[in-house]
This record gives structure tokens, sequence and C-alpha cells, in this order.
């Protein structure tokens, strides 16, 4: 398989377990055979991507001993050094092993939370060695079906006790790493922890080293709980927590569906891309999906190409959205800029406020409240854009 030639321009990046899944799911057997770590890099690098990412599973199959690891991590290197792909991204399994059914970080299990804070340590090295940037905490079994069965004050005193602990190993080994959680209401636990990106920010304030600690949002897991994915990165952005992002697609408050980025909420991709972009996001674009069950291999890497497809025409849409002289008079009349003008004047005091008539006093709140947004001209005009017919 040759090389990718071109540098690729974007940094689209893809899990190996994404492209590699073989369609097993609760109710079907695999559809697909396995692929290997090799050759998925030199498929995705083909195809044009930036990266791949990887939980330690996906590379060193679960229990081999260190020489078995050494020989699949130098293979997997020597595939990235010939295709200049790159790993900027990496995480643990704490969730398939039967041993993490309760958890890894919150299991009831005390030996099980060790073995995990062992586990990760030891993908925390290999993916110093890989060169990633981020390091990604699912934490997938860290929740319960029954809610005697898990006393959350305390499970989040684990949780938070780990990440302090990890984020001190970083520290003490010289592993310039960021951590990265990753949110999710459900599945495959009846609830897990940290379900929101409000929940994980409000966590995030409460450790030792939280200056470390970030978000890895993914679409999907906001839009199973029903909120809004784009406002959830707003405010991600805002905190200055938005270290990573895995884009996918999902249609509507149900199982996880994980679709091909865009193929869910297509309105909400279009102004996700139109957010990230015009905030300068800088980190990769991160396609955590699933090539549906019922695709062949052909169908795979059809798919991974479609979320690179979407992602690139959504930014030329949004961008002509921004452009567009009908939509910038839209917004004017929608007063959208004048959000950023802060509410009090420059040194303005509490009395002087207090002192301001227009502000209460003969402020005439019926004519403030009888004036039109004009918000859904422009959601028109943002709709044409993104069909293509402006
Ligand atoms: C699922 O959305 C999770 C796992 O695939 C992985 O731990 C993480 C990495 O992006 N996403
Ligand atoms: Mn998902
Ligand atoms: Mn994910």
């Amino acid at each position: 398989m040759p090389a990718a030639k071109k540098k690729p321009v974007d940094k689209f990046t893809f899990g190996l377990w994404t492209v590699g899944w073989q369609a097993r799911d609760p109710f079907g057997d695999a559809t697909r055979r396995a692929l290997d770590p090799v050759e998925i890099v030199e498929n995705l690098a083909k195809l044009g991507a930036y990266g791949v990412t990887f939980h330690d599973d996906d590379l060193i199959p679960f229990g081999s001993d260190d020489k078995a690891r050494r020989k699949h991590v130098d293979r997997f290197k020597k595939a990235l050094a010939a295709t200049g792909m790159k790993v900027p991204m990496a995480t643990t399994n704490l969730f398939t092993h039967p041993v993490f059914k309760d958890g890894a970080f919150t299991s009831n299990d005390r030996d099980v939370r060790r073995f995990a804070l062992r586990k990760v340590m030891r993908n925390l090295d290999l993916a110093a060695e890989l060169g990633a940037e981020t390091y990604v905490f699912w934490g997938g079994r860290e929740g319960a079906e029954y809610d005697g069965a898990k006393d959350v004050r305390v499970a989040l005193d684990r949780f938070r006790e780990a990440m302090n602990t990890l984020t001190g190993y970083c520290k003490e080994r010289g592993i310039a790493i960021r951590f990265a959680l990753e949110p999710k209401p459900n599945e495959p636990r009846g609830d897990i922890l940290l379900p929101t990106i409000g929940h994980a920010l409000a966590f995030i304030e409460t450790l030792e080293h939280k200056e470390m600690v970030g978000l890895n949002p993914e679409v999907g897991h906001e839009q199973m709980a029903g909120l809004n994915f784009v406002h959830g990165i707003a405010q991600a952005l805002w905190h200055g927590k938005l270290f990573h992002i895995d884009l996918n697609g999902q249609r509507g408050i149900k199982y996880d569906q994980d679709l091909v980025f865009g193929h869910g909420d297509l309105v909400s991709a279009f102004f996700l891309v139109d957010l990230l972009e015009s905030a300068g996001y800088a980190g990769p674009r991160h396609f955590d999906y699933k090539p549906s069950r019922t695709e062949d291999l052909d169908g795979v890497w059809q798919s991974a190409a479609a979320n690179m497809r979407m992602y690139r025409l959504l930014r030329e849409r949004a961008a002509a959205f921004r452009a567009d002289r009908e939509v910038q008079q839209a917004m004017k009349q929608a007063r959208i800029p004048e959000l950023a003008q802060p509410t009090l004047k420059k040194g303005e005091t509490i009395a002087q406020l207090l002192a301001d008539k227009s502000a209460y006093e003969t402020f005439d709140a019926d004519k403030a409240g009888a004036g039109g947004s004009g918000y859904v001209r422009l959601q028109q005009l943002a709709v044409e854009h993104l069909m293509g017919a402006r």
C-alpha cells in the first residue's frame, strides 16, 4: 500500500477502533473481519487523514507479555513513519474486559481500581513515546444500573483520586500530556458518572492539577441526553477546556449511534463547524464513529472519507454564510453584535446605574418587547447556505 504522498492540510484523525469495528452488537455477530492496525494506518493515510488514535488494547491485545507488546508497538511505529501519520491522542480501554464490569476507577473492588491505574500508567508511557498531546478518559463503565449499588459521592472521591494520581504520575515522569474527560450519559452502564459537559466541568474544578485536565466532548453523547452540542462546546471553549473533540452523528435521544459526522443533526453540525472555525479551535478534528454494521470493507473506507468530506463541505458553507452580506445584515437586525457590548458602561458604579432613570424609571418595556428579532430569516439563510441554495 503506497504511503500517503502529500502532507494533509486538515488535522483529521480516526480511532483505530472506528474503522476497525467488526460490527458486533448486542444482537448480532461481527459482519466484518478484523483489521490490522498497520492496514488501518495505511488506508487512512491514503484517504488523506492526519493521524490515528488508539486504546491500549486496540494495538496490544489485552494480556500480551512485554515482548509481544514491544513487537506490536514497533510495527505500528514503522507504519506511522512510512506514512507520516501522527498519534495526537491515546486512551485506555477500561471497559471491555469483564474485570471492569463494575467500573475501573470507581469499581467497588479496590484491587480493580489499582489495576486500572496501573493499566493507564503503562499506556501513558506509550502515549508519550508516540508523541500524543492528549490523553482521553471515557468512563464507559463508571456508573451503575441501580442507585443502591454506588454511592456517587464516594465514587466521585475515587474518580478524583484516580485523576490526581495520574496527573501526579505525568508530572513525576515529565510526561507533557493533557487529560481530556469524555462525558456520556449512559450506555453501556445504565447511568454513567460525569454524564455531560457540565458535570465534567464542575468535577475538573475540584482536581489537584485542574490546569492539566479538560474535555473531549462527543457530538452524540450530549445529544443522547437531549442537550445542544453547539452550546456545550461553546461553554467548553469559554472555560478554555476544549482539549479535544469526538465528531460523529446522532439522530435524537436513543442508543449511541456513532454515525458519520453530519449524518445526524446536520444543522447542528453546520453551526458546530462554524463555531470551531470562528473560535480558532486548533486541535484535531477526531472522528469517533462506527461504520454501520450493514457495510463491507469498501463501505468502511467510504464512510471514513465521508467524515472528512462532511467537515470540509460544512466549513465551506459556514464560511459562505458568514461572508454573505444579507446574513451580516440579518445579524445586525437581530442585534447579535450588541450582545458583545458590556451591560454596564466602563467603570460605571452601582450608584450610577441606580441613578440612570432610562434603565428603569423611564424604560418603555412594551416598546422594547414589541420589536421582532428576525432570527427565523437568519436561520433560513443559514439553511439555504447549508443546502447550497445560495
Ligand atoms: C467512545 O465514545 C469513547 C471510546 O471510544 C474512547 O475511549 C473515547 C475516545 O475518543 N471515545
Ligand atoms: Mn459514541
Ligand atoms: Mn468518543
